[in-house]
């Protein structure tokens, strides 16, 4: 009889195993093996980032600036390293704030975030006590101050110099027209920022211009209600006031709108807002917060964040500015009242004028 080769035998073999033992067999663990190596790179190189909104994005331009920075950071990431390795996911912790704790803790908890990032004056007395449960969760903290714990970065911009060229162009543009000297602030609610930067800035720009100026400071209640920031602004109206600012996120469109109907100019904050009502805001104090979400969560990925610090940004870092390119304020300004601006923000620029925070 003929001796079966040495070949046969073998196939014979894994025929036999592949048939009696079909879980067990060397392809399906092989195949098992892989899949199981995949898993576990793709664990080791995702970076998880969920960004904490404390409200809703849309309608304040500071968290939309906030949100598109980090996504664009991970995808500039993700491109330049050729890989789908940071993943963004944004989270809104709503109008609520009694809730935001419990959100941001649930985030923490869960640890699907290798970062949390969020940003306002208020984060940081609630991520001190989360990071205390939660030690090893790391966090960017923007628009916020917080200093000595390893795990937090945070960044703050200088309010100071960003209220005062709101109270200066608006004051110019009272000046201008006669009448009471006397600006508007309508603010969603107060805040220590709000209270001891904003606000003392905006009547120091305004006093820059004449030392008689005084501001007429009133509170929305929140930051969403623009039929009551609409009766706000025409009782101020009313009294008088031509040029208001407006730092109330969503209720600002009731601002806008009533000023347009009343005749008077509105100064914008965060963000350039002279396409909001052309010809009614003649004023954008800006913040480069997209810049900075940018910018701190490429350091970030690349490993260069100096946590436990909190960084100060003004205009000569180039994250607070007035927007005076733009046809808008061209359009909506006098030329006598942009170069008096325009001089005053070079005099920031130079260093002559120093406002420290
Ligand atoms: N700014 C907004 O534009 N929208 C908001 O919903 C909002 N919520 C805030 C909640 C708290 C508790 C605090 C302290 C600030 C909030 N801000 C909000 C203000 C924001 O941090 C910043 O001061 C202003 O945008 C002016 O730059």
């Amino acid at each position: 009889m003929k001796r079966p080769s040495l070949t046969v035998l073998f196939m014979g073999a894994l025929l036999f195993l592949a048939v009696f033992f079909p879980g067990r067999n060397y392809y399906n663990f092989l195949k098992n093996a892989r899949t199981e190596k995949t898993q576990t790179e793709t664990r080791e190189q995702t970076i998880t980032i969920g960004v904490f909104i404390p409200g809703i994005t849309s309608g304040s331009p500071i968290y939309e600036m906030l949100a598109r920075g980090v996504l664009s950071a991970a995808e500039k990431h993700n491109s330049d390293t050729g890989t789908e390795q940071a993943t963004v996911t944004v989270i809104e912790g709503g109008y609520n704030q009694a809730e935001w704790e419990n959100k941001l803790t649930a985030m923490a908890a869960s640890g699907a975030y290798n970062l949390i990032v969020s940003s306002n004056p208020s984060l940081p007395d609630i991520v001190s006590g989360i990071s205390e449960k939660f030690p090893h969760q790391y966090f960017m903290l923007l628009d916020g101050q917080m200093s000595g714990n390893a795990h937090v970065y945070a960044l703050r911009y200088n309010q100071r110099e960003q209220a005062y060229m709101s109270g200066y162009i608006a004051a110019l543009e009272t000046e201008a027209n006669g009448g009471v000297k006397r600006i508007g602030l309508i603010a969603a609610q107060e805040y220590p920022v709000m209270n001891n930067i904003i606000l003392p800035g905006y009547l120091e720009g305004a006093r820059a211009v004449n030392p008689l100026y005084t501001v007429d400071f009133r509170i929305v209640g929140n930051w969403y209600d623009a039929a009551k920031a609409a009766e706000l602004t025409s009782e101020m109206i009313r009294s008088g006031i031509q040029v208001l600012l407006c730092i109330a996120g969503g209720a600002n469109e009731g601002v806008v709108n009533t000023a347009s109907q009343l005749d008077a100019k509105v100064v914008w904050f965060d963000t350039n807002g002279y396409n909001i009502r052309p010809g009614t805001v003649i004023g954008s104090s800006v913040l480069y917060q997209d810049l900075a979400a940018y910018y701190q969560v490429l350091r970030y990925l690349s490993g260069t964040l100096p946590f436990g610090t909190t960084e100060i940004m003004g205009v000569n870092d180039g994250y607070v500015d007035f927007v005076e390119i733009d046809p808008l304020y061209i359009n909506a300004v006098p030329e006598e009242i942009r170069k008096k601006q325009a001089e005053m923000i070079t005099r920031i620029r130079s260093g002559e004028l120093l406002l420290p925070e």
